[in-house]
């Protein structure tokens, strides 16, 4: 991927598409595809098309979703499939018909059964049944994986798929219900910390085990990918490591300066027990995260008082 090379960012303000961007351009590149949604919405199929005649673009990152916390994933969920099966299946057409070079798409670990045995294996795609809060975007999220590997198998198309783990970082969205839990957490206790309050509610009873990468970390590894990864299966995008709900909310509390108590409300949903990666793959080729959660969650938290003053 030359420095000039023309490369389409799909999502380039969301919370991965904005760490790709920062990536590429700390490494230098300069011939950078950006479009709104108010510019190209993604799902209307002509306008794809469109686009891509009259840019070609040589590589494209497809880090363009609806995405959500567990709450949205349930909710949305006519959404969640409809507008991440047209979104992928749009550039991923598009791209075949203009002969792009190099296509990564990004998924997600909520692909893989909800009962699987962990650390997640990739092999373990389609062997059980999935969590259901999120079933709208893993099937979305996998159809994704097999467009890219189908293209590749019947018209030869180099297009890539990664599976990164839950991630946080800047660029992320702080709603207070729709958001994952990182960023809705860091809103509600800094919330909690300004108002007094004596005690902040968490969803769930805190026992789900997850695993979080710091979205810089996730940019890397894609554009390291981006350069040396030519395959078929899908590779995974994590630490190897997990933590409980309930640690992490500690975590938060401790980085926003929170000084109350936490109470846990088991009327909202756990969703799947773990989501641990196996990073066997990445690791092999020679890749491995740098942030800590300690440091990336004071990263994040700085953002988000910027972002939100
Ligand atoms: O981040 P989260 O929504 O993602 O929730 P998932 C993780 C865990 O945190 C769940 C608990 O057990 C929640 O019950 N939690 C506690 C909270 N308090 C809160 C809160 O205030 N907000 C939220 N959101 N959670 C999503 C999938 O699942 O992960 C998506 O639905 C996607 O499809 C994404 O894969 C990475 O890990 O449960």
């Amino acid at each position: 991927m030359e420095k000039s090379a023309k490369i389409f960012i799909a999502g380039h303000l969301g919370l991965v598409g904005s760490a790709i961007k920062r990536r590429l351009e700390a490494e230098g590149y300069t011939n950078l595809i950006l479009r709104t949604l108010d510019e190209l919405d993604l799902t209307n199929q002509q306008a794809v098309r469109d686009f891509f005649a009259a840019e070609q673009p040589q590589y494209v990152f497809l880090a363009a979703a609806k995405v959500g916390g567990i709450r949205a994933n349930n909710v949305y969920s006519a959404q969640f499939i409809y507008e991440n099966l047209m979104i992928e299946s749009n550039i991923i057409h598009s791209s075949w018909e203009q002969k792009v070079k190099k296509l990564l798409f990004l998924g997600s670990s909520c692909i893989y059964p909800k009962l699987a045995p962990q650390p997640l294996k990739e092999d373990c795609l389609l062997t059980g049944l999935l969590e259901p809060t999120n079933e709208a975007y893993a099937i979305a999220k996998i159809a994704g994986i097999k467009l890219c590997q189908m293209y590749r198998k019947q018209y030869g198309c180099n297009f890539i798929s990664v599976m990164p783990t839950n991630l946080y970082g800047p660029g992320d969205t702080y709603h207070p219900e729709d958001s994952h839990v990182i960023p809705a957490l860091i809103r509600r206790f800094h919330e909690a910390k300004m108002q007094g309050l004596a005690e902040v509610v968490c969803w769930g009873t805190g026992s789900p085990r997850r695993e979080f990468l710091y979205v810089d970390d996730l940019a890397h590894a894609c554009y390291t990918l981006m350069h040396t990864y030519n395959e078929a299966e899908h590779v995974n995008i994590g630490t190897g490591a997990d933590q409980t709900i309930k640690e992490i909310a500690e975590m938060i509390a401790e980085t926003t300066g929170f000084k109350g108590s936490i109470s846990w409300d088991s009327s909202k949903p756990d969703g799947t027990p773990q989501k641990l990666l196996d990073m066997s793959k990445l690791h092999s080729l020679g890749w491995r995260h740098k942030t800590e959660l300690k440091e990336g969650l004071k990263i994040a938290y700085e953002d988000f008082l910027k972002r939100y003053p």
